[in-house]
């Protein structure tokens, strides 16, 4: 029988995509490498079109063309430092007993996250709870109602998210996340023309809001380790551990 956890990720939220993806890029672009054979070009930290670019979000977002940033802008943000280290401490201690006794799997049933363990959590000490209603303010509608328990993804440093596409039934417009004790790369990408990607650089301790089409029309998913590149830029992966609020759908 399938855990209640379980449905969070692969039930509830999570459709499992396997459009052919890597064939488009294996790993992560880069400004080094020559995109021409898979018609890909970055625009980036270094591609002076600072018209491109609003807010420094050239320091977390970049993507295959222009057009694609603009596509996503305004359905996709991350904060950076969004908690300090000294709330980051307070979420591991309230997570990390609870998660060291479960066990890392790495052969989920469908296919669509490796390396993973995974908790909900409803209660939450004093610091802990602040800053998820700080999230909450920053992140959704005010007065939009959410799912009550709070997803708790703690990927092992081999773990990774494959791509995929949040499923409209039973999850709303929105998904923010915390990212701890690691930086990762989130990528996108047009499930209706793969050659249309954006890279967002979750650093440790930020933020990051998905919002309406970012969700719908483009997959997500974290980068293994082997390919956490950002705008060419090797991103060292370790354990991370997410911590996910997501709205119901109207
Ligand atoms: O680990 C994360 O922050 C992403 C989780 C995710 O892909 C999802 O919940 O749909």
């Amino acid at each position: 029988m399938m855990r209640p956890v379980m449905r969070v990720l692969s039930e509830l939220c999570v459709k499992p995509h396997r459009v052919s993806y890597k064939c488009v890029c294996v790993s992560s672009p880069s400004r080094r490498q020559s995109h021409s054979e898979g018609g890909l070009s970055e625009v980036g930290i270094e591609d002076g079109l600072p018209g491109e670019h609003v807010d420094g979000e050239h320091s977390w977002m970049c993507g295959s063309s222009a057009a694609v940033l603009s596509a996503v802008r305004g359905n996709v943000q991350v904060l950076q430092n969004f908690i300090s280290e000294d709330e980051e401490m307070a979420f591991l201690k309230e997570l990390d007993p609870g998660l060291k006794r479960k066990r890392y799997e790495f052969d989920h049933w469908d296919d669509a996250i490796h390396g993973f363990r995974e908790t909900e959590r409803l209660q939450w000490g004093g610091v802990c709870a602040g800053v998820l209603e700080r999230l909450r303010a920053a992140a959704f509608p005010e007065g939009s109602p959410l799912l009550g328990p709070v997803h708790v993804l703690d990927l092992d440093k081999s773990g990774f998210i494959k791509p995929h596409v949040d499923s409209v039934k039973f999850c709303g417009s929105t998904i923010s996340g915390l990212s701890l004790l690691s930086d990762s790369v989130m990528r996108l990408v047009r499930e209706e023309n793969s050659a249309d990607w954006v890279d967002l650089l979750l650093t440790r301790r930020s933020l990051y809001i998905l919002k309406e089409e970012a969700r719908f029309k483009f997959t997500h998913e974290i980068l293994k380790d082997k390919d956490s590149f950002f705008s060419g830029q090797r991103i060292p992966r370790h354990r991370r551990i997410a911590v996910i609020c997501r709205n119901l759908p109207l």
